[in-house]
């Protein structure tokens, strides 16, 4: 019932109080909502028929741009056939299909693919695999996660325990899960402010996981996660040499470490993943979001052949080997998503499109420092952070100032905090790239 609603409908905003809207400010949104009725290709169109360049991928998302054609057929025709069917010992052909689509784009040895239907059931997913997997192999006392400060792994409660975000975990603090620690972040302003690409500086702080790993006893350690360049936190690109440590130091001790690839999967930093950008190759991955450009919730989590040989082999004969699944794990829907997204990524070679972009990209963000403002500017791939100087007592005001004025002037961005966080379709052009940024240089000179 709708009869104790506050806002005056008209024929272009929907009565807003029933939707309790997901990380955003219910009642600052409402008394100025900004909304969007259509997207195609780089844009949407807003309920005022304004056209909107998508500078964040819908929400890191949509890789392949808006309303693809061949995905919107995909779906149709799969709803059209068979709408459902479950996956729990029963089948259908297109997850049998998706999941070795998946599994060809996975690191080497990477291709067991679990399917969830969102980033944080996928981190879930992961943590659960890691303690399947040690005590199938008679470890069972390998019970401790290692995460990062400022890693974001989503809003289950793995995900928030192992994450680093304090105002994602403070309301939540009495409940978290045992057993976690933190890694330190790798951001440090003084070191790598305004370093295109990677910084020279901070591999070292790997070595904090030797130092935690020998606090909490080698053998409790069941999993390390990280997020191979973080994105949600403001765009904090990894320190050269910090992954490879970080695997290294997994290895030594028998602890598996997950990438968290949410974001960094399926062409963001011009390679299928992250991994293979860095050359370090985890023992699970999980992903979501443009793993079917976002047309169908979807997410799934790609484990090492070892991992899950040693949890499938480890159970009885005929007995279900992990006692873990999703009534929708892989919706014949966003299946079919999957499929028409992943062939069209390779047969318009995005990813590829997205690294010979990511040099006009990196050139174009980093002319903005100079801009009123700025305090520093990170990029890699198709991803770029604008860190504002925050205002003396209001963080996030400024930000969020340039947000909205930003989509005044045709532009979506994202922010957190104070960072501006760039993140755009991979089938963006030169000239949208200008747009983009031309956009916000305008906007900051704007902005108090
Ligand atoms: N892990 C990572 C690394 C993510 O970035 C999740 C897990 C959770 O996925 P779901 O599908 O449950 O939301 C994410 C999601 C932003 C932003 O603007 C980032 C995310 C989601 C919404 C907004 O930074 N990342
Ligand atoms: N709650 C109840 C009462 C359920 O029956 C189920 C699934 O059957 C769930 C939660 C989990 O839902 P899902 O499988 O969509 O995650």
């Amino acid at each position: 019932m709708s009869n104790e609603s506050n806002n005056q409908s008209n024929s272009s905003t929907p009565d807003l109080s029933n939707f309790w809207m997901p990380f955003t400010a219910n009642r600052q949104y409402k008394a100025a909502p900004r909304l969007f009725k259509a997207a195609k290709g780089m844009y949407y169109t807003s309920s005022d028929d304004r056209q909107v360049l998508d500078a964040t991928a819908g929400l890191w998302c949509v890789n392949a741009g808006h309303g693809r054609t061949e995905i919107v057929e995909a779906v149709s025709k799969q709803l059209a056939t068979m709408d459902f069917a479950p996956t729990f010992q029963m089948g259908h052909p297109l997850a049998f299909e998706a999941a070795s689509k998946v599994a060809e784009l996975m690191p080497t040895g990477l291709d067991r693919i679990f399917f969830t239907n969102s980033g944080s059931e996928s981190v879930d997913t992961a943590l659960k695999i890691a303690l399947a997997y040690h005590r199938a192999r008679g470890e069972g006392q390998r019970t401790h996660f290692i995460g990062r400060e400022r890693g974001y792994h989503g809003v289950g409660f793995g995900g928030i325990s192992v994450g680093g975000i304090g105002g994602n975990r403070k309301t939540f603090s009495g409940n978290l899960l045992p057993h976690v620690d933190h890694l330190p972040h790798t951001y440090n302003h003084a070191e790598t402010a305004f370093t295109r690409g990677q910084p020279n500086w901070g591999a070292h702080l790997a070595d904090d996981l030797e130092r935690i790993v020998a606090l909490h006893d080698p053998s409790t350690i069941a999993a390390v996660i990280v997020e191979p360049l973080a994105g949600s936190t403001g765009v904090l690109v990894p320190p050269k040499g910090y992954l490879q440590k970080l695997r290294e130091i997994c290895t030594k001790h028998g602890i598996l470490l997950v990438f968290d690839e949410v974001i960094t999967g399926f062409g963001r930093l011009g390679k299928a993943t992250a991994s293979e950008y860095f050359g370090v190759t985890p023992d699970l991955l999980t992903m979501a979001k443009a793993i079917n450009n976002a047309s169908v919730p979807m997410g799934a989590v790609a484990a090492g052949r070892h991992v899950h040989d040693a949890v499938v082999n480890a159970a009885p004969e005929n007995a279900i080997e992990f006692f873990h699944g999703y009534t929708y794990s892989a919706h014949p829907a966003a299946a079919a998503a999957a499929i028409a997204t992943l062939d069209l990524y390779k047969r318009d070679n995005l990813f590829e499109r997205a690294n010979g972009l990511a040099a006009t990209f990196e050139n174009a963000v980093h002319e903005l420092r100079t801009s009123h403002h700025v305090k520093d500017i990170r990029n890699l791939g198709l991803v770029a952070g604008i860190e504002l100087e925050s205002r003396p007592g209001a963080p996030g005001a400024r930000a969020y100032e340039a947000f909205v004025k930003c989509f005044e002037r045709g532009l979506l961005v994202r922010y957190t905090g104070d960072i501006l966080a760039f993140s755009p379709p991979l089938i963006i052009d030169e000239a949208q790239i200008d747009q983009i940024f031309s956009t916000v240089r305008d906007v900051l000179k704007d902005v108090a």
